[in-house]
């Protein structure tokens, strides 16, 4: 299943050592002005190869448009994006090409297809996520023009490390997407530790999205909040998905859980913007964790596909935390999500328009 969404569909291909990766966006509609050179914003912001604390793979990531696109603008037919793949460096999977990295896709790709490609983890490579940040160049700009809609996010946690601060004009000056700039030494520090070692390290990634209307999500198998944690969830090592408040509801009482409202507008949000699978207005906001990368060059016991005991070592341009270049992703997902709900929205519901009383996302507006 390499599509999602309902009436705006991305379906992605390609491998990460295969000639080029690409993707197919159907249902955007008409009108939408889109050049090439859009993509590379948020391409750069996602690319490995730009701080030491990443993969060392330089990838240029440059899109070329193949269809959709009539003297700049979408016509809603498909549109069609290729990146070609230019610094692929296979010989370094050669040794583990018959062998089963302990904790990754390896071993379960064997197990579904009894074939896989190896260079570079194939299809089951973060590479592939690359598609869904150019697919969602599309879905933030129409969102913004069309609603207002924007969609940010930040690494709010990197092992033990919590952000003790925030300032959203911090989060793109720092190669961690972090939102206290005080704190970039420490975490620089502790990379650089890390990567010596050896080891990986896992990181929470915040995500919202402000601006969204009332009324988005479909209940009850189209729930905005179940779609977008699948969305979230099929990003590469991500073990967990909060909505709102997420897990801490769980010591909350509803007392303090509920989400008081008033003329003025809601007084909290511990929903994330959602109830019932429906925007409230409010502010979506998710979280995801995403586990330690297991391409490691620490030696670790697993079997060949003989059957064989053996000790696995990753030899190869890894990122010692995934988690430092998901920000892009998880918007991405998270604006994809929107828009296919946005055009749902209007196809089922457009007449019924805007119903009193609309109070604001938050008091102060
Ligand atoms: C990845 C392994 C590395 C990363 C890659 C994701 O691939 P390679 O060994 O070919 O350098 O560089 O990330 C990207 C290339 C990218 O664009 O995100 C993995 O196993 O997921």
């Amino acid at each position: 299943m390499n599509t999602f969404g309902q009436l705006l569909r991305v379906t992605t291909f390609g491998e990460s050592h295969g000639p080029a990766i690409g993707c197919v966006v159907d249902g955007c509609p008409p009108g939408l002005a889109l050049a090439a050179d859009e993509f590379s914003h948020d391409l750069q912001r996602r690319a490995t190869g730009k701080s030491r604390h990443t993969s060392a793979r330089r990838e240029t990531d440059e899109v070329e448009i193949l269809s959709g696109v009539y003297e700049g603008q979408t016509t809603g037919t498909p549109i069609a994006l290729l990146i070609r793949n230019t610094d692929q460096r296979s010989k370094d999977y050669s040794n583990i090409a018959a062998q089963f990295r302990p904790g990754h896709a390896d071993y379960s790709y064997w197990q579904k297809y009894g074939i896989r490609d190896p260079r570079g983890g194939g299809r089951s490579s973060a590479r592939e996520t690359t598609m869904r940040v150019a697919a969602a160049v599309i879905a933030k700009k129409w969102l913004q023009q069309r609603f207002g809609v924007t969609v940010r996010g930040y690494l709010s946690q990197l092992g033990g490390i919590t952000h003790q601060g925030f300032d959203w004009s911090a989060v793109e000056d720092n190669p961690f997407f972090w939102p206290h700039a005080a704190q970039v030494p420490e975490l620089e520090a502790y990379m650089d530790a890390l990567r010596k070692s050896g080891d990986s390290i896992g990181a929470r990634v915040n995500v919202v999205a402000d601006g969204v209307p009332a009324g988005w999500g479909e209940p009850i198998y189209g729930k905005l909040d179940g779609e977008l944690a699948a969305a979230l969830m099929s990003i590469n090592a991500v073990k967990g998905v909060e909505i709102g408040d997420g897990f801490a509801a769980v010591s909350q009482k509803g007392s303090e859980h509920r989400d008081l409202m008033s003329p003025q507008g809601f007084l909290s949000n511990h929903a994330g913007g959602i109830l019932g699978g429906i925007s409230t207005g409010q502010q979506i906001s998710a979280s995801i964790v995403l586990k330690p990368t297991s391409s490691l060059r620490l030696p670790g016991a697993t079997v060949d596909t003989s059957g064989s005991a053996v000790e696995v070592v990753t030899t190869g341009r890894h990122d010692p935390c995934v988690g430092i270049r998901a920000t892009p992703i998880a918007e991405a997902m998270m604006a994809l999500v929107l828009m296919d709900q946005a055009l749902r929205h209007r196809a089922q519901c457009a007449d019924v328009g805007e119903v009193p009383p609309r109070i604001a996302g938050s008091v102060d507006g």
